[in-house]
């Protein structure tokens, strides 16, 4: 292998982004291949800022996130930048910096905006330039939904069927502005969830006398939201969404022993979105690894659901997001695109 023979160093952004059609189960553990695909909305105000600073002096990767170097993820991230300086012809290890201008592991989606970011910058410093589905087949190894953040607005990952992954990659279905929803985040629990998501998945896979059904349903849930996004039919969405979140928690709840990541707060949520679409307001509910309730609705509603959902007990902060962009390098001063 030769040694890395550029100075360098970038910086990429990356937003988080919530399934709408839910991924929960590997096929392989190691390369993170799912075992269904998902769909997803990419967000503009959840994001992570990743510096990749390549160093021949280094004899080990350096991962600080969020000013600590003794967090989650450092195995993840070095696992991925082995594979990108294999692919770089490189033996130079190199300094990662990132920072999330929202709770980390706390089911806001984190990892994917991480390895999003991480991927992204780190194909900049390397000198590779791999075009998107690529990347996103690359930060699918360090988080399962980053290969969706990759993308922005509506994405659909891929289950793919090959042993070596090289198709289960996301794809866009549809820009940001072709359909600008806005998200309504309440948070009631802003503290690292005790049971991880590939945790989860994997207990999950191995012990829920549901996963096959699951598995098996997936296929037309996809092919439901799909049509919906497609037509801007927000009911079609809401319906399908639901029905995917609902059956993950179903799901996850059945496995054994059986995991729990609603609180109170949560199931007061989901009972007053449900109760203002029967109002007319144009919203509807979706819930990751945590108990945050993402209300996805029109412009127009945004702040009654805003409103509505602050006012429901145990919900301690209210976020809200437009759509947002995919994956890109930007200036380190200014953050601008590069
Ligand atoms: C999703 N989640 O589709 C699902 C729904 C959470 C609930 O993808 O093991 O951090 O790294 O592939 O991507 C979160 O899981 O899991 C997730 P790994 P990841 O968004």
């Amino acid at each position: 292998m030769n040694s890395h023979a550029g100075s360098s160093r970038a910086s990429a952004v990356a937003h988080a982004n919530f399934a709408l059609v839910k991924y929960w189960g590997k096929r392989d553990a190691v390369l993170n291949l799912p075992d269904v695909g998902s769909i997803s909305i990419t967000l503009d105000a959840l994001w992570t800022r990743t510096r990749v600073a390549i160093d021949p002096a280094l004899e080990h990767d350096r991962f600080e996130l969020d000013g600590r170097t003794d967090g989650v993820g450092g195995d993840r991230v070095c696992t991925l930048l082995a594979r990108m300086r294999e692919l770089a012809g490189s033996a130079a290890r190199a300094r990662v910096s990132s920072t999330n201008n929202f709770p980390t592991g706390a089911g806001l989606a984190s990892s994917a905006s991480g390895f999003a970011a991480l991927v992204t910058a780190a194909d900049r410093a390397y000198g590779l330039g791999l075009p998107p589905e690529r990347l996103s087949a690359l930060a699918r190894i360090g988080s399962g939904s980053a290969a969706r953040s990759i993308f922005g607005g509506y994405v659909e990952m891929h289950r793919g069927m090959r042993a070596d992954g090289s198709d289960s990659v996301a794809a866009p279905l549809a820009e940001a502005e072709d359909w600008p929803l806005e998200v309504v985040i309440a948070v009631s629990d802003r503290r690292r969830k005790s049971v991880g998501s590939t945790e989860g998945m994997q207990r999950t896979a191995a012990t829920s006398p549901f996963y096959s059904a699951w598995v098996a349903n997936q296929p037309a849930d996809l092919a439901r939201a799909r049509e919906a996004i497609a037509a801007r039919d927000f009911e079609a969405l809401a319906e399908v969404s639901e029905a995917s979140a609902l059956a993950m928690h179903g799901l996850a709840m059945s496995a054994r022993p059986g995991l729990l990541y609603f609180n109170a707060a949560t199931m007061e949520c989901l009972h007053r979105i449900r109760q203002l679409r029967a109002e007319g307001v144009a919203v509807f509910f979706t819930v990751d690894a945590g108990p945050q309730v993402k209300a996805i609705c029109g412009p127009a509603a945004a702040d009654a659901v805003a409103a509505a959902l602050a006012g429901v007990p145990g919900v301690t902060e209210i976020l809200r997001s437009g759509l947002g962009a995919g994956a890109a390098c930007v200036d380190r001063e200014t953050a601008r695109p590069t």
